[in-house]
């Protein structure tokens, strides 16, 4: 992006600063003076940098720009009016990427003062205290107060929003106030996710997208706007639709629970439809239709939670994929019991009568998805090795962990910069290095696969050449690269990908 990052020069040190406030601006020259002079008063004694990301069409990023001549913490990013695109959900992306390297943690928040910054101070003592990787900042624990959001129609808003995203995702209720715009993380624990610029609601993506990270509020009075217009608006409202289907469709681990329940859902609706063409169209026995028709529903489930629900769990084998499925059965069974335990009792001691059966049937329901949800994410689907590598582990273990996991013919461990291997003596030929490099680069994981262009038949012998690598990041920046190999008929999938990201999480320890 070509956006102009404008910072005084001054003698930087090599070290980091401890804290970087990323800051949102359109059109806030009144604000930003005000805002300027309260965080240096308040943040005095501590190294921070403060970073506009500027969209304004009025003095504001001119107004930055003197006060960072004045002060050389301060800086903005101004982007054109051709890479505004996003408007604020993009202009908060942009400003955790540049800085992510340069300090140990990030404070994102509003100019218009609706966020006090004597906060900040407080904030970062929490997270220093409490080991926390996100502090949020809370209208909503009590302390805190949202009375400077404006009118009811607001509030109601956003009391909607917050609620609908914490019935949806479980990491959005590890806090009281998911969607508010001032928070503060650690850089160490979100380096490597690439955030979507689809929702301006950023601590949400956060949460969701990294869902280990440990969380600690601080509660805060939200302030009325200080001076200048509020840019809240209706197609933010959407956007915000659009950023919680969003992370419900490509994040695997969101909101699994709901995952699970519409494809209970859909089950019986294949339930239903192999029962009547069982017993209508080939006169099956209805108890003979009816064991059909739970035995396609249970298999038709499972291959569904399979593709979607835990898309992110990859068996090793095929055997393993079928013992999977045959595990289903069994647990399907525990679900239907769990139902009969609670409609059973209900009607024999409450009472049978219309509706309260149908009530009671609904209960029982409730009961069977969640007992199945349970055992299915415990059971069959779970992972068969450990989700991230435990980087005390040897070199030579870990690279045949992967090995085995991913069937490949080599595993590098390669260490950056200098792209040379731990462990491994071969050398990289020049198309490793020109992948590693890309990756290097990038800071993106890649899945490379060379091959014929056209296959010459559907089943074929023909050998592919195939490629995984995924970067290891510390801090923002690239320390190794995890490099996986396999000539072989079958290509690396998607899924492997996946996986290997996941696993190597963890290793940036290993490359020290
Ligand atoms: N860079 C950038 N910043 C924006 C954009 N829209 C809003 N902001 C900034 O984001 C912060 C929050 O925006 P506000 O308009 O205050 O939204 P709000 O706090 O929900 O609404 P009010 O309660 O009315 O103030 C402010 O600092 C704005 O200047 C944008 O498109 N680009
Ligand atoms: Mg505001």
């Amino acid at each position: 992006m070509g956006a102009e990052h404008q910072l005084k020069e001054e003698p930087r040190t090599s070290k980091k600063a401890l804290l970087t406030l990323v800051v949102p601006t359109r059109n806030e020259a009144e604000n930003v003076p005000k805002l300027v002079a309260e965080i240096r008063h308040t943040l005095s004694g501590i190294d921070y940098r403060v970073v506009f990301v500027d969209d304004s069409t009025d003095e504001t990023p001119k107004i930055i720009q003197s006060l960072g001549e004045q002060d050389g913490r301060i800086s903005v990013i101004h982007r054109d009016e051709a890479e505004r695109e996003g408007g604020l959900s993009t202009a908060v992306a942009t400003g955790i990427d540049a800085v992510a390297g340069e300090s140990v943690y990030t404070c994102v928040m509003d100019a218009d003062l609706q966020h006090p910054p004597e906060k900040v101070r407080e904030m970062l003592d929490t997270a220093q205290s409490t080991d926390a990787d996100v502090v949020v900042a809370s209208r909503y624990t009590p302390g805190g107060s949202y009375a400077g959001l404006s009118g009811p129609g607001r509030r109601a808003v956003s009391l909607g929003t917050k609620y609908l995203s914490q019935i949806l995702f479980r990491e959005a209720r590890k806090t009281t106030d998911p969607l508010t715009g001032f928070f503060l993380v650690r850089n160490e624990k979100i380096s490597g996710i690439q955030f979507r610029p689809t929702g301006f609601k950023i601590l949400l993506e956060i949460l969701v997208c990294a869902p280990e990270l440990k969380v600690v509020e601080a509660p805060f009075n939200f302030q009325s706007r200080n001076a200048g217009v509020s840019k809240a608006s209706l197609r933010q409202g959407l956007e915000y639709l659009h950023h919680i289907l969003s992370l419900f469709w490509y994040v695997p681990s969101a909101g699994r629970f709901w995952k699970f329940a519409a494809v209970g859902a859909s089950g019986v609706l294949v339930n239903m439809a192999t029962l009547i063409v069982l017993a209508e169209y080939f006169n099956a026995s209805k108890v003979i239709a009816w064991m059909f028709a739970v035995g396609v529903s249970i298999l038709s489930n499972f291959l569904l939670n399979n593709a979607f629900t835990w898309r992110d769990v990859r068996h090793s084998s095929r055997i393993h994929f079928l013992l999977r499925g045959a595990l289903a059965y069994p647990v399907a069974i525990m679900g239907i019991g769990a139902n009969f335990a609670v409609y059973y009792p209900l009607i024999k001691y409450v009472t049978d009568e219309f509706p309260y059966y149908v009530l009671f049937n609904f209960l029982g329901i409730v009961a069977a998805t969640s007992v199945n949800f349970i055992l299915s994410s415990r059971l069959v689907f779970r992972p068969s090795v450990p989700k991230s590598l435990d980087p005390k582990r040897p070199t030579k273990e870990i690279v045949e962990e992967v090995r085995r996991e991913l069937k490949a013919d080599r595993v590098d461990l390669i260490r950056v910069p200098g792209l040379t291997s731990l462990g491994s003596l071969d050398n990289l030929n020049a198309s490793d290095r020109s992948i590693i490099e890309m990756v290097v680069s990038t800071c993106h994981p890649t899945l490379t696969v060379t091959g014929p262009r056209r296959l010459p038949q559907a089943r074929t012998n023909t050998r592919w050449l195939n490629a995984l690598a995924v970067p290891v990041l510390r801090e923002g920046r690239t320390v190794g690269v995890v490099y996986a190999t396999r000539y072989s008929t079958e290509p690396f999938t998607e899924e492997d990908l996946h996986w290997l990201t996941a696993y190597v999480s963890s290793a940036a320890r290993v490359f020290e």
